[in-house]
This record gives C-alpha cells, structure tokens and sequence, in this order.
C-alpha cells in the first residue's frame, strides 16, 4: 500500500490551501506569497513521503492474464463503479490490475466542474468572436476555422492543448495521487491532450470506432496510459468512453493490423479476435468529476451524442517523467510557449495526429496562462523532481 495517513492529511491540507489561494487570486488578483510558501513545502512534504512510501511498496503491479474477461462494474444507477483511492486504495488496484480500466472518484468536485465547463464554454465564444456558443445550435454554423477552412472542433476534440483551464486539472491533487497509485512511482509528467466536445446530435459527435493507441510492433509492453475526465455527466448517450475491461492481454492481436508505425490503430472488424472485443465492449458512464484511466493495450472507442446537452469531457493522463531526455524535455516546453498540440510520445504529448486546427494565435488570443503550483511545475517539467529528493530537510 502506498497510502499513508501522512499522505492523507498532507492530500488534504493542500486542497485547502489550494482553495484559499484560488480564493484570493480571485479576490485580489494576486497571490500570497506566505501561503504560496505553505503550499510548496507541503507539495515537498508530499513527493518525498510518496518517493518514501513507493520505494518500500511490494505491489509490483503485472497485467493479469488469463482472466476471463469480465465487464468494468456498474453502480444501481448505471454510472461506473468508482473508487477514491484515499478512501479505497485496495479497491482502486484491484480494479486497474483486473480491468486495465479504472474510474476515479469525484477527482473535481461539483463546484470545480461547473467552473471548468464555464471556461471551456468562454474560450469557444472568445475564439468565435461570440458568433458561436455550445448551447445554441443555430451558431454552430459560425464554429471558428483556420485558414484551412479546418473547425477548431472535430470527431469529438477540441484543439486546444494549453490554458490554465487544463493546467488546474493536470496539477488537480486528486488526479496526480490517481496516476501515482497507477505507475506507483510519484515523479511523473501530466500528459499535454485536449479537450472532449460533443455537441448534441452534432454530425462531430458520432462514435469513433475500436481502436488502441500504442503500436504493438513498436511498444509490445506497458508503456502509456490515457484517460478522460468528465465535466459534466457523461451517460452513455450524451457520449461516454467505451471499452473492453481486460482487453489488454490481446494486444498482441494488433500486431497484424497495423498500417504504419503510428501508434493508432484501428480494430479489423474481420479479424477472429474482433468478435471477442466487439461482444465484450461495453460503456462507461461517468459521473461528472469522475475520471476514466485505462492501460493504452485496451481496446476502446467512444460513444454518439445523440442526446439533448453536449458532452464535456477533459483527456488527462500522466506517466513516469523524462527528465534526463532533453528532446522530450524541449518538446514540452517549446509547446507549451506556443500552445500547440502535437504527438511526441516519449513527451508524453498525445495529440493522435498533426491537430487538425492550426490558427495558433487564435489560440493564443483566448489563451488564460496557466497559474502553476510547484506540483504544477514538476508535471509540466518545468522544475526537477531531483532538487525535491535530493534537498535537505527544510
Ligand atoms: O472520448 C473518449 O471517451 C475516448 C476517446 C478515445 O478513443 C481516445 O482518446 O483514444
């Protein structure tokens, strides 16, 4: 187990003094130093502990094989089973080693999810000059392009790679314990994705296809994992993740059907394996604030919109930090001055192709800079997780 009490009440401490701090950039529009100061040696106090608790854990995680494969479990409500892994670190392991698959719990509470969606929805309208709003759909006509006639947002995604909207979420401490307890290791990077939208009944919003998103020819092994964090309520026909609990032990299978050496690869439907996907894939609804992770060996897809609010979603995910690669290093970097989006994988950069809307000042214009944390900082990579262990106590 890696979860201590230190490692809770220092969880929580952070959380409330994230709060006061976000309370009073909001007031005053600036932030106080003595808290900041609180806030950092706590965000300290918690990477060694977790550095600590790690090094002695005797959880070496494998993929189960062998295992019949079984469907992700369901709440009374038709909403993903999901665990907090403060709460329930045993029931949150077991489900990831089984499924491959596992759905953390409130990781945004209700207050931050209507704040992320408010945001999500400004930049929009900002990037359409107010000509274009989620909710009305006799403006989704005036959907912002580039000068390639190319939507800002399409099959689902939103372009846009870097804002503080995101950065609130990659530096969320909920979500950074989550991908600890997933690479058991706390010195990871935040993956740099975009966000999720689907308008109602929108000719965007259809279902992608299987698929997986790691090349069997090129990373036979463990290597990523992706996620997706729901904003708002994500059941299955608003459109919600969809995927093969377990899956993971059959990715050998899409050795054959891998045109290039791009790391997506869509299902054969003719292929013999594809049966046993297609009757195993189920969705995963999510409650909003949930959060999906699932083991990049998993088959998976998404589902329509076909209902009457659109789909507001956040792909998330973190893996373990590359500080002695320096290209992978500048590549972050460099994107998060311009705010492009790109697939640079040892970057842990997750656009799936080239992004398809390029009017980067566009962007740029609507852009909010990210207000990092010092764990902000170490997950962008912007300081190394180095001078933490190595520091003398304070
Ligand atoms: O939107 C989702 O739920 C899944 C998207 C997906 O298939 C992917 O990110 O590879």
């Amino acid at each position: 187990m890696i979860i201590t009490t230190e490692i809770k009440s220092l969880v929580q401490r952070i959380e409330q003094t994230q709060l006061t701090v976000t309370a009073a950039q909001e007031a005053q529009n600036t932030s106080d130093p003595a808290l900041i100061a609180v806030l950092n040696n706590d965000v300290r106090q918690l990477v060694l502990a977790l550095t600590h608790a790690c090094e002695a854990d005797e959880n070496r995680l494998t993929t189960l094989t062998d295992e019949p494969l079984s469907p992700y479990p369901m709440d009374k409500d038709g909403y993903a089973v999901s665990f907090d892994p403060l709460q329930d670190e045993a029931g949150f392991v077991a489900a990831w080693q089984r499924y491959g698959i596992v759905v953390g719990k409130a990781i945004l509470s209700p207050e931050q999810c209507r704040e992320t969606a408010t945001a999500i929805k400004g930049r929009f309208n900002a990037l359409s000059h107010g000509q274009c709003d989620f909710d009305t759909p006799a403006t989704w006509p005036n959907m912002p392009k580039d000068a390639n006639g190319t939507p800002v947002l399409s099959r689902g995604f939103l372009d846009i790679y870097h804002d503080d909207v995101l950065a609130q979420i990659r530096q969320n401490i909920r979500a950074y314990i989550h991908h600890v307890l997933i690479w058991r290791r706390p010195d990871l990077w935040t993956s740099f994705d975009r966000i999720g939208v689907k308008l109602p009944q929108h000719a965007e919003s259809k279902a992608l296809p299987l698929h997986v998103d790691q090349n069997p020819n090129i990373h036979p092994d463990f290597k990523t994992v992706q996620g997706v964090l729901a904003i708002s309520d994500c059941p299955v026909e608003r459109g919600t993740f969809f995927g093969v609990a377990g899956s993971r032990q059959y990715f050998s299978h899409y050795a054959g059907m891998a045109k290039n050496n791009g790391e997506y690869v869509e299902l054969d439907t003719a292929a013999p394996i594809a049966k046993v996907f297609e009757a195993n894939a189920r969705p995963i609804p999510l409650r909003a604030g949930d959060y999906v992770s699932w083991d990049s060996r998993t088959t998976h897809a998404n589902t329509e919109n076909i209902s009457n609010d659109p789909r507001m979603v956040v792909y998330l995910a973190a893996g373990p930090a590359q500080e002695h690669n320096q290209a992978a290093l500048a590549a972050r970097l460099d994107a998060v001055q311009s705010g492009e989006g790109s697939n640079v994988r040892e970057a842990l950069m997750h656009a799936s192709k080239k992004p398809r809307y390029n009017d980067l000042a566009a962007l740029a214009s609507v852009r909010q800079p990210e207000q990092l944390t010092l764990l902000g900082e170490l997950l962008y990579g912007k300081q190394s997780y180095r001078k933490i262990t190595a520091a003398p106590a304070p």
